[in-house]
Parts: structure tokens; C-alpha cells; sequence
């Protein structure tokens, strides 16, 4: 089952390379944490959403299983950009690795007020702004073709066609 989703990004070089060097080499740390990567999405170069000039990201999305409840699971990927040298520098600041909870098994939490007691970050799911991103969406239609908006119902498919033609014509898939 491919009902819980997590996205991948990176903008910045790291220890192990560049950002899908760091992408590899999460997806491969994930099993002993506790993570099981069912499937991944190619890895896609996208512009960066920001409010300056970045580096592009490079970013993926990954089917996994897991026994850890959703703030255990937050707090799991938290730990691993940590492992990475992620520094929170704030929300637009540009990072050696991101990793989002999109989607578990459909719940919705009441948002930004929600707190997860271990790292302290907020639980919100569905992740906020999933539905309007082309470089979540293009890479969860991969592993998820029938995924559904648990909020809205809406299909991926649908949410993609919304986007802009030019904000999809920036998304290119990396070769491996
Ligand atoms: N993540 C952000 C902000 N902007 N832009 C792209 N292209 N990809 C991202 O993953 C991304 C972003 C905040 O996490
Ligand atoms: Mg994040
Ligand atoms: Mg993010």
C-alpha cells in the first residue's frame, strides 16, 4: 500500500555530493530507521520557489511503510536531515536536505497548531501547499498515480492539469 508519502528535496551540496547524491543516500539510510522505501519517484531538477535567487532543487517523492505513528515518523525524518547537516534557516532558506511528510494514509491534521512533541516542528497533514506544487505533484503521480487530495478528493492528475504549462515546463527529470 502506498499510503504514506514522503517528499525529497535538496538545493545545497553536502557530505555525500551534490543534492541527489544526498537524496541517494537518505533513501538508503531510511531501512535502518525504521522506514521502508516501497517506491521512488525519478529524481526531477525544478526551479526554486522562492522569495530570491537559489539554487534549483532537486526533488523526489517516496512510497513508504512504516510502523512509526505520524509524529514518530516526522520526528525520524527530521532526525535524518539532521544527519545530513541540515540547518533550519527558515522556511525559504535554501538546505542540503528536506524531507516532507505529504500524505499519511489520508489523515488530516488541524494544521500549524498541531505540535509534535519530540522535535517540536508542526504536523500538518495532508503537507500544506501539496496540491498546488508541480515539483511534489509531478513526482508523486509516479508512485502514486491515484493518489487523491485527502482534503479536497481531488485527483493528481487533476491537480497537475491546474498547474501552470510553464511551471511544468521547468520540471525535468534527472537520468539516474
Ligand atoms: N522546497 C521549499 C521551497 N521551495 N522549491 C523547489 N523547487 N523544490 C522544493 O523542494 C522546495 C522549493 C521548502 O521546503
Ligand atoms: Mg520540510
Ligand atoms: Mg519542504
Amino acid at each position: 500500500m502506498a499510503d504514506i508519502l514522503v517528499a525529497l528535496g535538496a538545493n545545497l551540496p553536502g557530505t555525500e555530493g551534490g543534492p541527489a547524491d544526498t537524496l541517494r543516500a537518505a533513501l538508503r539510510l531510511m531501512p535502518g530507521m525504521g522506514i521502508k522505501v516501497v517506491r521512488c519517484a525519478p529524481f526531477y531538477v525544478t526551479p526554486a520557489l522562492a522569495r530570491y535567487e537559489q539554487p534549483d532543487y532537486v526533488n523526489s517523492v517516496a512510497a513508504v511503510e512504516t510502523a512509526l505513528p505520524p509524529e514518530g515518523l516526522l520526528a525520524m525524518l527530521h532526525r535524518i536531515e539532521g544527519l545530513f547537516g541540515r540547518v533550519r534557516r527558515g522556511r525559504w532558506a535554501p538546505r542540503v536536505l528536506d524531507l516532507d511528510l505529504i500524505d499519511y494514509r489520508g489523515l488530516i491534521t488541524p494544521g500549524q497548531s498541531g505540535m509534535s512533541g519530540v522535535s517540536g516542528m508542526p504536523l500538518a497533514l495532508p503537507h500544506p501547499g501539496v496540491g498546488e506544487r508541480g515539483f511534489v505533484l509531478v513526482p508523486l503521480r509516479d508512485v502514486a498515480p491515484n493518489w487523491r487530495h485527502p482534503v479536497t478528493g481531488e485527483g493528481v492528475d487533476r491537480l497537475i492539469a491546474r498547474l501552470p504549462a510553464a511551471e511544468l515546463a521547468e520540471i525535468r527529470r534527472l537520468e539516474r
